[in-house]
Order: structure tokens, then C-alpha cells, then sequence
């Protein structure tokens, strides 16, 4: 049916299901997801999670809920009467995860480290669910480089400050990369679900993930600065030239991560600010609402052709 283009199948099992790169695992007699505040001894998590199939990532609580009462009226799941989601992991105080039928709602936090961490877990929990093919997306904000505010970037890979395009983390001393890849297919099924009449721009291209929103992103106004504008903004028109088009904080990691898992993923991001020509966030709080709606609205798409082609 379906095939993947940058996803090796080494890393899943024939039937789709999650392969844990990691033999310590299924040594184990309980897996505790401490982040989660879930487990697989205290658990069922068959039972709970087995029927997931998209897993929906974006940095707050808030807007995590807000997207799982939205895409529970587009895809039509129905609570028991007098009933209301539940934060399936609130006792962790880390991390809320909503369920409304194959679709995970769950926010990240700010960065990689916390991303990272989630990532772990939920790619765990992914396994110990037996869950089929799943699907992560990131759906979040970023700043614009050259793009109006309010537009939709779908990544087409995520590349760090330096423009490397992998994840480096110290490991025992040592640096261990990982190529920061995103499923091809799923940026052009995406794309697609551009509407004609959206009154804004959905655009595809490298995004740029740093480990700070001020210095880290060539801001002027942090608590620090060592440069001028004309540094910034030689820097900002490197990266422009080497087709970044927006900066974040998580892609890399989410990239990474799913890529090594082999799990398909996409990030969609609306832009907030155009980073050439300026730092701060201006747009009002309606205004940015409305723009964090439209990562939410293409993935709702996604997820709604996925079950009614089903
Ligand atoms: C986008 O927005 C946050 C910083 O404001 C960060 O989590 C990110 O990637
Ligand atoms: N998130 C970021 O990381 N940077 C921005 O400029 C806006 C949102």
C-alpha cells in the first residue's frame, strides 16, 4: 500500500510495529515512563494506546488540549456524556497528554532537551502499544526568515545552527550524530492540503533549530548581546541563501529521533515574526491564536483524508 521513501524498514517490524533500536528493553520487567507518569507494569498500555496511530506534538499544555477537543469535532469521536478529557500523564507535572480516538495529543515543553526526553518515552510507549505504522507530527511557531507573519512552513529537514543537518549529543564522552531527516512523502501529501482559498502562504523548505530563542536565533534583544545588527543580519542572509526559512527549537531532535526510530514525521510550524525584519513578537494575541490554528488545520486534514481513505 504505502511505501516510505526515507524510512528504513530495518527499523520496523513487518507488521509496522515499533522496533526498539535498544535490546535493554525487552530485558526489562517493567518499563517505567516516568515523564509520563505511565508504565508498563502499572499499565495496560495495549489496551490504552493500541488503537493510536497519529501522535500530535506542540510546545504547551493549553494549546495541546485546545488541538484534542479540535480534532475531536473533526474527526466526529464522541465523549461519554458528561465527560471531559482527562490529561492522561497530569501526575507527571512534566509533560499533558490527551487521547481523542487514534490521535495523541502532546505537548513538548521549550527546546531539545525536552523533546528529547518526550521523545524517548512516547517512541517507547509506541512499542510496548504494539501500535501499527504510527505517524509524529510537530505542529508549533517559529520565526520567519523572509516569510510574512502567519505563514505555514512544512520542514523539509531540519538543520542546526551551524547548518549541519544532524543531531549531535555527547554520549559517554563522545559525539554521537544522527541525520535530523523528515519523510518526503509526508511534506508533499502535506503541501497538498494547501487550500486555494487559505488566506495565507503554506511554503516548504529547511528549517533551522537552535538551543536559545535570543542569542541562539540572532536576536538583538536579550539579556545579552555580543554583536551588531549587521552581523545579524549577515548571518540571517546565510541562512536565507542556504534555503532556511524559519528557525525553532525542537525540530532537530524530533527529526533525529523519529528518523532513528523509524518512524515517519513532519513538522509544521506557522511563522510569528519575520526574523529580517525583526526580534520581537508584536502580532496580538488574537492575531497569533488564529495563526497557531493553521499548523493544526493541515494535520486535521492529514489525519481526517487518512481515516475516511481507511
Ligand atoms: C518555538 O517557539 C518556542 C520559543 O518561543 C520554541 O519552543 C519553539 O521551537
Ligand atoms: N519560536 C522560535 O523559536 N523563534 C521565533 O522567532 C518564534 C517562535
Amino acid at each position: 500500500k504505502m511505501k516510505d521513501e526515507d524510512v528504513s524498514s530495518e527499523t520496523r517490524y513487518e507488521d509496522g510495529t515499533v522496533r526498539l533500536k535498544n535490546a535493554n528493553i525487552e530485558l526489562m520487567d517493567q518499563d517505567i515512563l516516568y515523564h509520563l507518569a505511565l508504565g508498563s507494569g502499572s499499565h495496560d498500555l495495549v489496551e490504552m494506546f493500541g488503537d493510536v496511530k497519529f501522535i500530535c506534538m506542540g510546545g504547551t499544555p493549553k494549546r495541546m488540549e485546545q488541538f484534542a477537543y479540535y480534532i475531536m469535532g473533526e474527526i466526529g469521536h464522541k465523549l461519554p456524556t458528561g465527560t471531559l478529557l482527562q490529561d492522561i500523564s497530569q501526575y507527571s507535572y512534566r509533560y499533558s497528554m490527551y487521547k481523542v480516538g487514534p490521535v495523541l495529543s502532546i505537548s513538548h515543553g521549550m527546546g531539545i532537551p525536552s523533546i528529547g526526553i518526550l521523545l524517548h518515552e512516547v517512541i517507547k510507549l509506541m512499542y510496548h502499544a504494539k501500535v501499527k505504522d504510527p505517524v509524529f507530527f510537530r505542529i508549533g511557531t517559529s520565526g520567519g526568515i523572509g516569510l510574512e507573519g502567519g505563514t505555514v512552513v512544512i520542514s523539509e529537514q531540519a538543520v542546526d545552527g551551524l547548518l549541519r543537518p544532524y543531531y549531535e549529543l555527547p554520549v559517554l564522552g563522545k559525539l554521537v550524530q544522527r541525520p535530523a531527516m523528515l519523510d518526503k512523502r509526508l511534506v508533499r501529501e502535506l503541501k497538498a492540503l494547501h487550500h486555494p482559498e487559505d488566506p495565507y502562504d503554506t511554503v516548504t523548505g529547511k528549517t533551522l533549530c537552535t538551543t536559545d530563542f535570543y542569542e541562539g536565533q540572532g536576536r538583538l534583544d536579550g539579556a545579552f548581546c555580543d554583536f551588531n545588527e549587521n552581523e545579524k543580519m549577515a548571518y540571517l542572509e546565510q541562512i536565507q541563501k542556504a534555503n532556511v526559512v524559519n528557525m525553532e527549537m525542537e525540530s532537530l531532535a524530533f527529526a533525529a529521533l523519529t528518523h532513528n526510530a523509524g518512524i515517519r514525521s513532519a513538522v509544521i510550524c506557522v511563522t510569528i515574526v519575520d526574523r529580517l525584519k525583526g526580534d520581537q513578537i508584536h502580532a496580538p494575541k488574537e492575531v497569533l491564536d488564529e495563526w497557531q490554528e493553521r499548523p493544526q488545520k493541515l494535520v486535521s486534514r492529514y489525519i481526517k483524508k487518512f481515516l475516511q481513505t481507511k
